[in-house]
């Protein structure tokens, strides 16, 4: 029998039930958030934060979702009052939440007008973004500004405007972005003396949805939820103490926000440490026909792999405090049986992630006279993944801006491992400018591609071990 949908009238019958659900009232208020990029991503992180102090009676936080593109988010969202489930699972145990904090919704490239209004709405406070690596261009920038130029002609405040993407210096890149869309040297002024771009770092495993989720969804809530997503009970939101409104620090501060002067030990750690190491395993599980981070790291010679590139290569050269802690933290979110987190959706658009996660780690090993193998390695992996075929034979689709160059040469110098490195390491601004030159490096990824093309990843991936602990 068809269920009902969750929608606001639905909601009630939630009530008292297990599922946590929003307590405050979801009025015809404006919302004080616009937050370009409707992903899971947001839906679990920040939503779930300004949902805290929505639940808290601060209404300010409520958001304007807008889809960049696709439509489908926001019809979905629109059609459940913009609501949706998340469920929360960690060794503790698993909730159920229905989340409110998405009260409107738009999408950019089929209203960019409605999207400007809302950046230059007066209740609007904050804009946030998740618009992936790749979506940091001008047209962007030329969207945000558009509302900041409304704004300074109404005579309004700035905003704070927090990029949360997976980028080094989030902010700062963006308000570079941001300033040079500006153009004009009286508006470059306003943005930067009114408008602040902290950066951050943010932190929480959030696999794509799927129709197992929804499936999950249904049952436990016996109410449809075609939003429905997944993810664990950790979530950081490391936010640099810069905001247009200074008060916001100790609001954020009081739902467990780290609001601190420096970003940077925080996101240097998160995205070499975690990103870097997803990435490793989305490779090789990709190549190894493994499907899930959960699958991979639970092979014990990938678990010690992940371990000693953290340990040897990635530590030594962050500031964080307790890594390892941190390090061994990570190793469990990994294993997080409940989340399975798709390789293919990690290894997606790693042309643009790569140059975050790895290089950064390899350039200061090589520099202190230190060994990248393990890096190495998963840059091997890596062109051994560009092929687009595992070793069952069984083919899989590139998703990433550069698949088609990147396939075509992969597969023009299959099973030449020297002639592949030499093709692709240099390929796009992947790699920076001193890597793909580097006598230690280019030969070590070469030497490990040969080991993968003749036994394998998993073979080689204990050889790997093997060099690191010869004990
Ligand atoms: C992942 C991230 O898809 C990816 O590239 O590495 O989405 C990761 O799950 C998050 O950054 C965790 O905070």
């Amino acid at each position: 029998m068809a269920q009902p949908f969750l929608n606001q009238t639905t909601l009630a019958s939630l009530v008292g039930t297990a599922a946590r659900i929003p307590s405050y009232p979801r009025k015809n208020l404006a919302p004080g958030v616009v937050h370009l990029g409707l992903g899971a991503f947001h839906r679990a992180h920040q939503a779930m934060v300004f949902e805290a102090l929505l639940q808290r009676g601060d209404p300010r936080w409520a958001v304007l979702g807008v889809a960049m593109r696709s439509t489908q988010v926001a019809e979905t969202l629109d059609a459940q009052d913009g609501l949706y489930s998340v469920q929360v699972a960690s060794a503790q145990g698993t909730y159920w939440q229905v989340v409110g904090s998405i009260w409107q919704t738009r999408v950019a490239a089929r209203e960019p007008e409605q999207v400007v209004a809302a950046i230059a709405a007066p209740s609007t406070r904050w804009v946030t973004l998740t618009v992936t690596e790749k979506g940091y261009v001008a047209e962007l920038a030329a969207l945000i500004v558009q509302g900041l130029v409304a704004r300074r002609t109404d005579g309004l405040s700035g905003l704070t405007i927090a990029s949360c993407d997976n980028l080094s210096g989030n902010g700062d890149l963006l308000k570079a972005l941001c300033v040079r869309a500006a153009g004009d040297a009286a508006l470059q002024r306003w943005i930067v003396s009114q408008c602040a771009f902290p950066n951050s770092m943010v932190d929480r495993i959030v696999p794509a949805a799927t129709a197992q989720r929804r499936d999950e969804a249904a049952q436990a809530l016996r109410l449809t939820d075609d939003a429905a997503l997944a993810t664990e009970g950790f979530w950081e939101w490391v936010l640099e103490d810069h905001f247009a409104d200074a008060a916001d620090a100790d609001t954020l501060r009081s739902v467990g926000v780290t609001v601190v002067s420096a970003v940077k030990p925080f996101e240097e750690a998160k995205l070499r440490m975690l990103n870097g190491s997803h990435s490793a395993m989305a490779c090789m599980g990709a190549v190894l026909g493994l499907p899930t981070i959960c699958d991979c790291i639970t092979q014990p010679d990938i678990h010690q792999f992940v371990h000693d590139l953290m340990t040897l290569e990635i530590m030594p050269h962050l500031s964080r405090p307790d890594l390892a802690t941190y390090r061994d933290a990570l190793l469990a979110r990994f294993a997080n049986p409940a989340l399975k987190h798709s390789v293919h959706q990690i290894a997606t658009d790693n042309s643009q992630k790569i140059p975050q996660r790895w290089p950064p780690s390899a350039l200061a090993q090589l520099d202190s006279g230190g060994s990248a193998e393990h890096l190495a390695f998963a840059a091997a992996v890596w062109l051994r993944y560009c092929l687009g075929e595992d070793e069952r034979g069984n083919s899989y689709a590139l998703s990433d801006p550069l698949a088609e160059v990147l396939q075509a040469t992969a597969k023009q110098h299959r099973g030449d491992a020297p002639a592949t490195v030499k093709a692709l390491l240099g390929t796009g601004s992947i790699w920076g400018n001193v890597l793909p030159r580097d006598a230690r490096w280019t030969p070590r990824v070469t030497y490990w591609l040969g080991q993968i093309q003749s036994c394998g990843v998993l073979q080689a991936i204990k050889d790997v071990n093997r060099n690191a602990s010869p004990s």
